[in-house]
């Protein structure tokens, strides 16, 4: 079985989400998703319109999704893909090269970004609306 992960915020939940587990489960059979904590979302100087346990609840719904952990820290990731026994690590091309590192554990590939859409716009467009 071949298992990856991905990690990210997943803050108002949107279509750019969605195509990113859409892909990264395609590319195994198993997808594990570490959704940041309020905490950890602190430290990425991230302010959250959903809390934690909403924005992991809503990933855990979609159906590519196999499994959800919390991403406490930058740290991380070595001891999840040991532990979960990951073969692939999948992040957002605005990521490429910061996970490298990880090359020497498991597969890890970058996806295009899904263009004109974050949790960041939403909330602009949204703002002007009203
Ligand atoms: N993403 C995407 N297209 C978008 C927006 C986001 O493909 N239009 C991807 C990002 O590249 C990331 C994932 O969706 O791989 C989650 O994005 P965020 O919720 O913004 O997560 P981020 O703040 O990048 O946190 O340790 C890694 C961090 O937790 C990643």
């Amino acid at each position: 079985m071949k298992k990856v992960i991905t990690y990210g915020t997943f803050d108002l939940f949107h279509y750019g989400h969605l195509r990113i587990l859409e892909r990264a489960r395609a590319l195994g059979d198993y997808l594990v998703v570490a959704v940041s904590t309020d905490e950890f979302n602190a430290i990425k100087g991230k302010k959250c319109v959903y809390p934690y346990q909403h924005r992991a609840r809503i990933v855990e719904a979609i159906k590519y999704v196999d499994e959800v952990i919390p991403e406490h820290d930058w740290e991380q990731k070595g001891q999840d893909i040991v532990s979960h026994k990951i073969d692939i690590l999948v992040m957002g091309n605005d990521w490429k090269g910061k996970f490298d590192e990880f090359k020497k554990l498991c597969e890890v590939i970058y996806l295009e970004r899904t263009p004109d859409i974050s949790s960041t716009e939403i909330k602009t467009n949204v703002k002007n609306q009203h």
